[in-house]
């Protein structure tokens, strides 16, 4: 009977009635008393965390409001560095900022990135090298350099922000690793091939990944017109395919998206310009050109067709399916710049007024116009690395 009542829950929590009738228990029965007191005791503990967690993120929500609230709370973070030095809780040195956005705690690292790519003045530019110093690259490889910087903070979307903070990367990497590179320009060069090669693997939207010969042949004569150790690329390459890199504060903007690198090669059909014959090529897009081959290991192309002011649109052919045309916008007879070699190996201009091309099928056809827009779409970024690649690689296809 007394089993009975000390099972309930709600009867652990009764400990007067419990005493009143302890003294006539047998030791058994109060060996079980004891126990239940001891329960009660971890059941009130536990409630009382409850509670108090209950109340903690009661609390928190009503602190935080909208999304956009906290986002902006978390920006003024940025704000608050003029704000510590006025209260003496900050020396107004570059190397004291550095040392506190280094360290970062509690930072919001958007506000880091933004506040480290600002150009207002020269000690902006102090406190961007200072705490590029504050890295320590000596005997590290590139990729495992990057995955250190790229940590520290989120890199800005803007692209002349971009360029500061990577060539002062590229600077500090080659300071802390003389000789692994012929120039900076290299080192800036080859992080981009990196961080693009890593959207390659890691972002499910590129289906076409590339191999490690591909990655390889990518770099060709970027060591101001020689190449990189072969072995030095392959550890990179494994390194990124093994391990993405990890970005700070991933609001759906991170780096596996924000350099969707828009080379492609494929084969494809193409329409004369004016002779109307189909035929089919080896394209190669990249830095903004369109070239195409007779076969993939030409060393010269047929052809080049820069994509500075032309547009692309999908077009039905009656021939050929899964067709689409790179055009001059608002023009009709007007020929596209263009070169194109003819059968006695003269180079000469194009004659076409469109490039009618023909993709294999409907998926490669979607793909190529991504690519080829991406390209088109002038990114001042893609410009200031296009004019970088071309001068460390002076002996790149020409
Ligand atoms: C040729 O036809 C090829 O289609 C060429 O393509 C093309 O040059 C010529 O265009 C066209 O006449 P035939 O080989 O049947 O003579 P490719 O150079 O890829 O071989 P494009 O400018 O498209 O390269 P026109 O414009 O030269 O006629």
């Amino acid at each position: 009977m007394i089993k009975v009542v000390f099972s309930g829950y709600i009867a652990v929590l009764r400990e007067e009635f419990f005493y009143t009738i302890a003294l006539d228990l047998t030791a058994e029965e109060r060996q079980e008393l004891e126990n239940i007191r001891r329960r009660k005791q971890e059941l009130l503990a536990d409630i009382q965390r409850l509670k108090d967690e209950i109340a903690e993120v009661a609390n928190e929500i009503e602190n935080l409001g909208s999304t956009e609230e906290r986002k902006n709370m978390q920006r003024n973070k940025q704000v608050g560095i003029q704000f510590l030095i006025e209260n003496g809780l900050l020396k107004n040195t570059c190397e004291d900022i550095a040392q506190f956005l280094y360290k970062g705690e509690g930072l919001n690292k958007t506000a880091i990135g933004d506040y480290l790519g600002e150009r207002q003045d020269e000690f902006n530019i102090q406190v961007l090298h200072a705490f590029v110093e504050l890295h320590e690259f000596t005997d590290l490889n590139l990729v495992q350099a990057l995955r250190q910087f790229l940590w520290s903070f989120r890199l800005p979307g803007e692209a002349q922000k971009i360029d500061r903070m990577m060539e002062a990367f590229a600077q500090r990497y080659c300071q802390c690793n003389n000789g692994v590179f012929q120039s900076t320009d290299t080192c800036y060069v080859l992080s981009f091939a990196i961080i693009m090669l890593n959207t390659s693997l890691h972002n499910p939207n590129v289906k076409d990944k590339p191999t490690v010969e591909r990655f390889i042949a990518m770099n060709r004569g970027i060591n101001d017109g020689g190449d990189l150790p072969e072995e030095l690329l392959r550890n990179l390459y494994e390194s990124i395919k093994n391990e993405p890199f990890k970005i700070p504060e991933d609001d759906g903007n991170d780096l596996t998206h924000t350099f969707f690198n828009p080379d492609r090669e494929g084969w494809l059909l193409k329409l004369g310009g004016r002779v109307k014959t189909w035929k089919r090529r080896w394209f190669i897009l990249t830095d903004n050109c369109l070239y195409y081959f007779e076969y993939t290991t030409d060393k010269e192309p047929r052809g080049i067709i820069p994509l500075e002011n032309l547009s692309i649109r999908e077009v039905e052919d009656s021939k050929k399916p899964n067709c689409f045309e790179l055009y001059i916008p608002d023009n009709k007879d007007q020929v596209i710049k263009a070169c194109k070699t003819e059968a006695d190996g003269r180079v000469v201009e194009g004659n076409h007024t469109v490039y009618r091309i023909s993709a294999p099928t409907p998926e490669e056809k979607e793909e190529w116009i991504k690519c080829i827009k991406a390209a088109i779409s002038r990114d001042p970024f893609y410009e200031m690395l296009a004019a970088r690649k071309k001068k460390v690689s002076s002996t790149k296809r020409h």
